[in-house]
């Protein structure tokens, strides 16, 4: 029997151990989690291959029959690792290497030879705990940067089977690229794949301009199928992701998310007429204090940005405004621009004083590759801003700024998508990003604005959002003011349009697409080899 073999760093649950020895599963956060997660719940000829997250020294021989018997009952092999090779090929190959490098923050990248030989040991790794599962009739998907050598690895071994590979985060420049000191090697392990995918269009051309500077023997014709050096084809082509947009609207439409969306209104002060007098009284107050003792919080500069009048802020009509609600999503990542995005909410607070009291920001930012240094730097950036801000422009009954770091599942965070007027998705860069299209899901039909970076994959299909560039703090600023007062008819227009197109190019979609290509090239090429 044919079956379809995914194969991605993480499984898309894990495993905690309970108080009672006992182990209980839980769905992973991420992109990928998100994306394929359901095919493979649906599909049961699906099998899926990853890293357990556990390591092997945690548990006795016993634990461990019992988690992957947990694991096996959900169609999922795990893998587990040392901490020797989590340090080299995950936290140090795949996240302080890779991941930098194709988001363009090749500052940040280092280049260490330990790290690339364990990202080769556990590349093999992969491949040897595949190789005893392999028909030659299934079809293997590889996911992602951490596993760049792994079609190479099998087709040694199946020189018939049908591989694929898709990379969810971005394809840098070929002047980036080629400054990894395993640049070649890394196109030799993903070439050996039947199908390469990408989010977008330009993606793909970054990566055959690679291919062609480091293989100049290599040709490409216009359907994208390269050919290299020794007569291997592989098929290049764009598959931008989507999500499953019929999910995401009715959770938002779920008792729990809606309960979570009434009580953020309820806490940023939508409807609530005793909160909105308190609130007037507050800026009556603080606008008399701030007349009578002149500028006292002038010593708090948020950056280097101007001080806040907050004399004007407080007379500025504070019943007259309908309360607004802004949300992100984010896992906390130097890629998604939180610092700079909470500069632009800085700076439109202290633009436009009319929003004191009236603009609530509910950013949700759980922390994520915390042995990490830099993400622990970024993590303490984050915390530091969110305190200035909060500590400069809070009222007694209102603090601009509420800040949760816990993980959250769907049903929650799409309560809070579903409360947001305005959603900020302000990623430096990003493969696709799939946030900006779950809050359009959860707006399903009605309004709410979307302030979107035109630095993610996502851009090229939301184009009705306000498109940002993410670095320019004063754009964001005023996009951010735009569309908080963005008429409720025109907000919903916009949203029809893009929801239009989330409907139709599903995450289902996606996996379907790729699979089928995956499916044509590999017949085309057999063909062409018994020709
Ligand atoms: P990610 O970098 O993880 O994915 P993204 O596309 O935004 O980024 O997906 C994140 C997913 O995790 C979303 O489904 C979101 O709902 C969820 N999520 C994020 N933060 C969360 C939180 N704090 N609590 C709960 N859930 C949270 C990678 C690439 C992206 C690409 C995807 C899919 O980096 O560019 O879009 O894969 O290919």
């Amino acid at each position: 029997m044919s079956r379809l073999i995914i194969v991605s760093n993480r499984l898309p649950v894990s495993l905690d151990a309970t108080e009672d020895g006992s182990y209980s599963l839980r769905q992973n956060v991420g992109g990928l989690a998100t994306a394929l997660g359901p095919y493979h719940k649906a599909h049961r000829d699906c099998l899926w291959v990853g890293w357990s997250g556990i390591s092997p020294h945690q548990c006795s021989q016993e634990d461990l029959q019992d988690i992957q018997q947990a694991y096996k009952d959900r169609r999922c092999l795990p893998i587990f690792l040392s901490q020797e090779e989590i340090d080299g090929y995950y936290d140090g190959f795949s996240n302080n290497t890779l991941w930098p490098l194709f988001h363009d923050f090749s500052h940040e990248a280092q280049f260490n030879p330990d790290d690339w030989d364990m990202y080769q040991t556990v590349n093999r790794r992969f491949a040897q705990a595949l190789e005893p599962i392999i028909n030659k009739d299934d079809t293997i998907w590889i996911q992602d940067y951490h596993l760049m050598l792994l079609p190479q690895m099998l087709r040694k071994r199946f020189p018939e089977v049908s591989i694929g590979w898709f990379l969810h985060i971005p394809f840098p420049s070929e002047e980036i690229f080629r400054s990894l000191p395993w640049s070649r090697e890394i196109l030799e392990g993903v070439l050996s794949a039947n199908l390469l995918g990408f989010h977008t269009t330009d993606f793909v051309s970054s990566f055959i301009a690679s291919v062609g500077r480091i293989f100049p023997e290599s040709s490409v014709n216009q359907d994208g199928l390269i050919e290299m050096p020794d007569g291997h084809h592989a098929a290049v082509d764009a598959f931008p992701i989507g999500i499953d947009y019929n999910l995401y609207a009715r959770t938002s439409r779920s008792g729990l998310a809606q309960d979570m969306r009434r009580g953020i209104e309820f806490s940023a002060g939508k409807s609530k007429s005793h909160f909105h007098s308190f609130m007037s009284a507050e800026g009556d107050a603080a606008a008399e204090a701030a007349s009578q003792e002149g500028s006292w919080w002038s010593h708090h500069h948020l950056e280097d940005q101007p001080e806040l009048d907050l004399s004007r802020s407080a007379t500025a009509s504070i019943n007259q405004k309908e309360n607004k609600i802004i949300v992100s999503v984010d896992r906390l990542d130097y890629t998604k621009g939180l610092p700079e995005r909470l500069k632009a909410f800085g700076l439109m607070l202290e633009k436009y004083p009319e929003w004191t009291g009236h603009v609530t920001y509910y950013l949700l930012a759980t922390p994520s590759r915390e042995d990490v240094a830099s993400y622990r730097e970024l993590k303490a950036q984050v915390d530091e801003l969110v305190g200035r801000i909060n500590g400069r422009f809070s009222l007694l009954a209102w603090t601009p700024i509420h800040y949760i770091t816990r993980s959250l599942s769907i049903k929650p965070v799409c309560g809070i998508y579903a409360a947001g007027d305005v959603a900020l998705v302000t990623p430096l860069r990003d493969g696709m990003n799939l946030v900006a299209k779950e809050y359009l899901a959860c707006h399903d039909g009605r309004e709410g604005s979307l302030v979107l970076s035109n630095m993610c994959g996502a851009a090229d299909e939301l184009t009705d959002a306000f498109i940002v560039n993410p670095y320019d703090i004063d754009m964001v600023c005023e996009a951010l003011h735009k569309a908080l007062e963005i008429s409720p008819q025109e907000a919903c227009a916009r949203n029809v349009r893009m929801q239009a197109r989330l409907k139709v190019r599903t995450a289902a979609n996606w996996s379907q697409t790729f699979l089928e290509t995956l499916r044509q090239v590999t017949t085309a090429g057999m063909s062409e080899k018994r020709i």
